[in-house]
């Protein structure tokens, strides 16, 4: 470990049972690649304040957001139509992938304005991710809290994630799970985040029993033994 390295963030490899966990990396991008991306994407993708249903009932999304794929996704009583990626999403896209190991086909972009903006607890569990989907989360600008709580018996905890990390939530995170980018009190600069997905099919679709979804056979290959997700 170098001379003041014990106060950087450092990676992070957390199990956190029953087959799920997270794979942190706070200096994914180096600081002047992750200030480049923030300002090419937030230029280069189309920003939306969108509606969405919580509890039956129509609000707007707490912060923009943008998407690119060649599937739609339906989440909380919103469709995503197909939507071509900005050069500078592909690139990255083909980064992450490198990375993972992992292909994915649809990316969900957030912009946080400020501290009031915010991603209120859920879990990206749809049928078209298929079980244990890996999601890899690229987060560039501000740093905020990521909370995730354990859908069982409440429990919370909290992480940092930083400007140009990477998160890959895997297993049966996505299940067992739910987490939030909660409101911030403090004056926080803007924030951009990038969550890869891999869709199987558009709205609708079911993995069948015999079939590997994408996050499982990432898991095979990394040879991670996977648990039935309850
Ligand atoms: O901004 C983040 O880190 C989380 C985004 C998120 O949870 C989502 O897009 O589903």
């Amino acid at each position: 470990m170098s001379p003041g390295s014990a106060d950087l963030p450092q990676p992070k490899d957390l199990d956190l049972g029953g087959g799920s966990w997270l794979r942190y990396e706070p200096r994914w991008l180096d600081g002047p690649d992750a200030r480049a991306l923030f300002v090419d994407l937030e230029q280069a993708l189309e920003w939306e304040l969108r509606p969405i249903v919580v509890f039956g009932r129509e609000v707007l999304q707490p912060r923009l957001i943008g998407w690119a794929g060649a599937v739609a996704y339906r989440y909380s009583g919103q469709e995503l139509p197909p939507r071509m990626a900005p050069p500078a999403l592909t690139e990255l896209q083909a980064r992450v992938e490198a990375h993972t190991g992992a292909r994915f086909n649809h990316v969900v972009a957030n912009l946080y304005r400020d501290g009031q903006d915010h991603v209120s607890m859920h879990a990206d569990a749809e049928p078209e991710l298929g079980r244990c989907p890996l999601i890899a989360s690229v987060s560039l600008g501000a740093t905020r809290a990521f909370v995730f709580q354990r859908k069982r018996n409440r429990r919370r905890r909290t992480m940092k994630l930083h400007g140009g990390s990477l998160l890959e939530m895997g297993g049966g995170f996505q299940h067992q799970f739910r987490h939030s980018v909660p409101r911030s009190s403090r004056a926080v600069e803007p924030r951009l985040n990038l969550t890869f997905r891999y869709l199987h099919g558009p709205p609708g679709w079911r993995q069948s029993t015999g079939e590997l979804s994408e996050g499982e056979r990432v898991a095979a290959a990394r040879g991670v033994v996977l648990r039935p997700p309850r």
